[in-house]
């Protein structure tokens, strides 16, 4: 782990005390690791934004009575194996599917594999959550 620095800044009170609200509503006990993760986020964000290698999570749910709409999607997804770590399916009910697919690549390739799954007709909803490989944050 590198060495921690300690450091003070000015800040103005009400800046501080928005700064505190963030935190409590966050529920975060330890303000040094509060704005630390801040900082993450937003090296996160860059790392997307600069089109950076970069982990994520799809969440897809679905209807697999719908015609050919699983054999799509899992077409797709060996299509882009590459990018996929690992999958998870569950049944949620006698009809509607859950997937969540672990990606690993380039930024804007992993966007694209996003869309292109979650705009099948048929999925019912679509998400992706931007990570990061872990470089540069620490
Ligand atoms: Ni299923």
């Amino acid at each position: 782990m590198t060495e921690l620095t300690r450091l003070s800044f000015s800040i103005e009170k009400p800046l501080l005390e928005q700064l505190e609200k963030l935190r409590k509503d966050s529920k975060y006990a330890n303000r040094s690791e509060f704005i630390r993760d801040m900082i993450r986020q937003q090296l996160v964000g860059r790392q997307w934004q600069d089109d950076r290698e970069t982990l994520g999570t799809v969440t897809l749910l679905y209807n697999h009575d719908l015609h050919k709409l699983s054999e799509k999607l899992t077409d797709l997804q060996h299509h882009h194996h590459q990018s996929i770590l690992v999958s998870t399916h569950v049944h949620m009910d006698k009809h509607l599917c859950a997937e969540v697919l672990l990606v690993k690549g380039r930024a804007s390739q992993i966007r694209r594999l996003a869309n292109l799954l979650r705009q099948q007709k048929g999925v019912l909803h679509g998400a992706l959550s931007i990570s990061s490989t872990g470089k540069s944050l620490t």
